[in-house]
């Protein structure tokens, strides 16, 4: 294999659908190292990032890359080989992007919140030669965690710590004289993303420099996003949403400013606004309403904010209603997925446009079907499942044969599992969803990856998690356990979830014992009528009793 051969276990466009977004000006030849080094020539002096009292040019951001890149090209670590990169919102996560991207070595995105079974899986099925992270977040020793994981994991060759690197290597070591690399191709994956997921394991989602970048610069378009843009990130940086729609990335790609929030509490938040006239941030619902409920009585500046992004899970129409009157910006809602298609409300649609749909395509060749249970469109109008296809829509998960043959059609959609409307003029209504999975305000829960760990409790005989109504959150996760013989405390159960070392958002809001579970006509556990139980609290009927 030549240097730059796309990943093996990586499908991607067929030649005739990548001809047509290189012709339609979408795949512009770009990669991101390139990006940032045009940006940086252009305007060394300008600031990209302000991270607490730290403000990095455009001009460093580019020599610490380089030096970075060199540092770990001296490693050993080179074109195409995997690091998994776990920091929470600090400068350091772009610098170790860049000199990822500019090795062509491919970061996976991890998120601060996961724990040992995540980050070992994410390493051994990656294969990664690298593990990135810091020390101590939100009370968390990730040190600790690195040693376990580096334990699990024979094959991991290095962890880098961002801050006190305690008996690892610190990532601010790893420097060295910039070195003429040869650099990944337009065309190659740029990156692992993390599915939301809604099988036993959580898939890898392969994105390249071209489609990516098109993402982003189309967004940045559809946004208003230019050099004058001072972009909150207060979202998970390594999350797709924050990153790219148009997030960091299309900030940087626009010459903008990046303001990293450790924590997306009011507190913190608001006096970034109006110390860095934030004119742009991005929310997960619940979040959007703790906003909405402090703006009413804060004595910070809020008005440089233009548009407040919702997205991640559905918006209340309660909640959008609040925004221009409390806030003083645009509302934008945003549906997307890490898998590719995004949708948003322009800036400049009807309020009633804003306030009851998830918006439009970014592209003209995002290709969107609404369909039956069958694969046959729906009439317009009409609730079906979404599926899609487009110039920045993957093909395949990575290494992921069988899982793809399910979540893709023979002709290269991808299967959403969401279940929308699309209105006469065009735009989605997300109705509600079809695939196994809890949206957890925005944190996505794969169903099945969590009835695994309740299994492997030897008090448990058949576990179900479906979501329940929350006021807060949207939906929480209620975990309907079949016990052996006596019933653990709902309690302990929880407990031994959190300590087979999962993201805390995984472990199950509730637990419910009942002597069997409701079934579907053709004998499967009937998750719709779980749902309806808890809703109902109809527990007894279904022969049991209450945890707790
Ligand atoms: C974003 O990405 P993921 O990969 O964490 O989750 C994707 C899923 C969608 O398939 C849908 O089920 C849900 O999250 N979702 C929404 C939504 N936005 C995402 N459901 C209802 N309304 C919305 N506005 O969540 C993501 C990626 C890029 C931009 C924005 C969100």
């Amino acid at each position: 294999m030549t240097g730059n051969e796309i990943l093996p276990g990586c499908p991607t466009w067929p030649e005739e659908f990548a001809a047509r977004y290189r012709q339609a000006g979408y795949w512009t030849g770009e990669t991101f190292g390139e990006v940032l080094r045009a940006r940086a020539r252009e305007h060394p002096d300008r600031v990209a990032v302000t991270d607490g009292e730290r403000r990095i040019t455009y001009g460093e951001l580019d020599t610490r890359a380089d030096r970075l890149a060199a540092g770990l090209h001296a490693m050993g670590i080179g074109a195409r080989d995997r690091v998994v990169v776990q920091l929470p919102n600090v400068a350091e996560f772009f610098e170790v992007c860049f000199a990822l991207f500019r090795i062509g070595a491919l970061p996976v995105f991890a998120l601060p919140s996961h724990r040992l079974t995540e980050i070992s899986y994410f390493c051994e099925f990656s294969e990664a030669a690298a593990y990135v992270t810091t020390d101590v977040e939100a009370g968390f020793d990730h040190r600790v965690l690195a040693a376990e994981v580096r334990a699990k994991v024979p094959g991991l060759r290095h962890v880098l710590i961002a801050g006190d690197p305690g008996g690892f290597t610190a990532l601010s070591d790893v420097d060295a004289e910039p070195a003429d690399l040869p650099g990944p191709r337009p065309g190659d994956i740029a990156f692992l993303q993390l599915s939301g997921g809604s099988t036993g394991v959580p898939k890898l989602i392969p994105r390249t420099h071209d489609d990516y970048l098109y993402s982003f610069r189309a967004s940045n378009e559809i946004c208003g996003v230019g050099a004058d843009a001072v972009y909150l990130a207060a979202l998970p940086v390594a999350h797709n949403f924050p990153m790219s729609s148009p997030g960091t990335f299309g900030v940087f790609h626009a010459g903008g400013r990046v303001v990293l929030a450790r924590r997306p509490s009011p507190d913190e938040v608001f006096p970034l606004i109006e110390r860095e006239r934030v004119t742009l941030v991005a929310a997960v619902p619940p979040l959007a309403l703790l906003w909405l409920d402090a703006a009413e009585h804060t004595g910070h500046d809020l008005s440089s904010l233009r548009v407040l992004q919702v997205g991640g899970a559905k918006c209340s129409e309660e909640v959008a209603r609040r925004v221009r009157p409390v806030l003083g910006a645009t509302l934008q809602q945003v549906f997307g997925m890490a898998e590719g298609l995004v949708n948003y409300t322009r800036l400049d649609d009807p309020e009633e446009v804003v306030l009851t749909t998830q918006g439009r395509p970014i592209s003209p060749d995002d290709e969107v079907l609404v369909v039956d249970d069958e694969d046959n469109p729906v009439p317009q109008g009409e609730t079906g499942h979404l599926l899609t296809r487009g110039p920045y829509t993957i093909r395949g998960y990575y290494k992921a044969d069988e899982h793809n043959a399910r979540a893709f059609t023979a002709d290269g959609f991808y299967r959403t599992g969401d279940v929308v409307r699309l209105t006469a003029e065009g735009n989605l209504v997300v109705e509600g969803r079809a695939k196994d999975q809890i949206n957890r305000g925005g944190e996505k829960v794969a169903a099945e990856e969590v009835e695994n760990h309740l299994l492997a409790h030897p008090a448990v005989h058949d576990a179900a998690v479906v979501s329940m109504p929350d006021p807060y959150l949207g939906e929480r996760s209620c975990a309907f356990v079949v016990p052996r013989g006596t019933p653990p405390k709902a309690r302990e159960l929880i407990r031994f979830v959190r300590d087979r070392g999962l993201a805390g958002y995984k472990v199950p809001d509730r637990v419910e014992f009942v002597e069997r579970f409701p079934q579907t006509g053709v004998g499967k556990v009937s998750k719709r009528d779980l749902r309806a139980a808890i809703e109902r609290e109809l527990v007894p009927e279904l022969g049991g009793k209450k945890g707790n």
